[in-house]
């Protein structure tokens, strides 16, 4: 049986600029992951930061937060079956240029910072990244799924 699970979504700034959100949201709706919450907003210094906080030791950090607050992004929460691997599946790999088309990095992606798009990628990631964007009166569905 499969797992019903939810996933933090972000259509990146390349991605919004480009004017690929509707495409972007019409591959999850299409592959069954249901939107259960959304908002396009712009992220501020301190936001990028704390949600990229795991890679402030990487060489990218700098570039990551400047690319990921360089325009208004669109946040979302899927929930469906195995939600998490289903839309890393749609996302292809993370860098674009290795992205075959058909993914979503593959098609609207650039290089392995402008990727259009980002996924949780555990269940325990999952819960942490819904929490940073969204408080739970934000989210449909049973509080206890969050
Ligand atoms: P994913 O988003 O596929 O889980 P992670 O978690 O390895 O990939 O990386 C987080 C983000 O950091 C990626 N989405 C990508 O935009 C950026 N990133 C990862 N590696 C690099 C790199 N070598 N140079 C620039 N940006 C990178």
């Amino acid at each position: 049986m499969a797992d019903i699970q939810r996933t933090l979504s972000i259509v990146k700034p390349d991605a919004v600029a480009k004017g690929a959100t509707g495409d972007i949201l019409s591959r999850f709706e299409k592959a069954g992951l249901a939107i259960v919450a959304m908002k396009k907003i712009q992220l501020t210094q301190e936001l990028a930061e704390g949600f990229y906080a795991v890679h402030k030791q990487r060489p990218f950090f700098g570039d990551l937060v400047k690319f990921m607050t360089s325009g208004p992004v669109v946040v979302s929460v899927l929930e469906g079956p195995n939600a998490i691997a289903a839309h890393r599946d749609l996302m292809g790999p993370t860098n674009s240029e290795e992205a075959p088309a058909g993914t979503i990095r593959g098609d609207h992606g650039s290089d392995i910072e402008r990727n259009a798009s980002h996924g949780s990628d555990a269940p325990e990631t999952a819960k942490i990244e819904i929490a940073y964007f969204f408080n739970a009166s934000e989210v449909l569905g049973p509080v206890e799924a969050l």
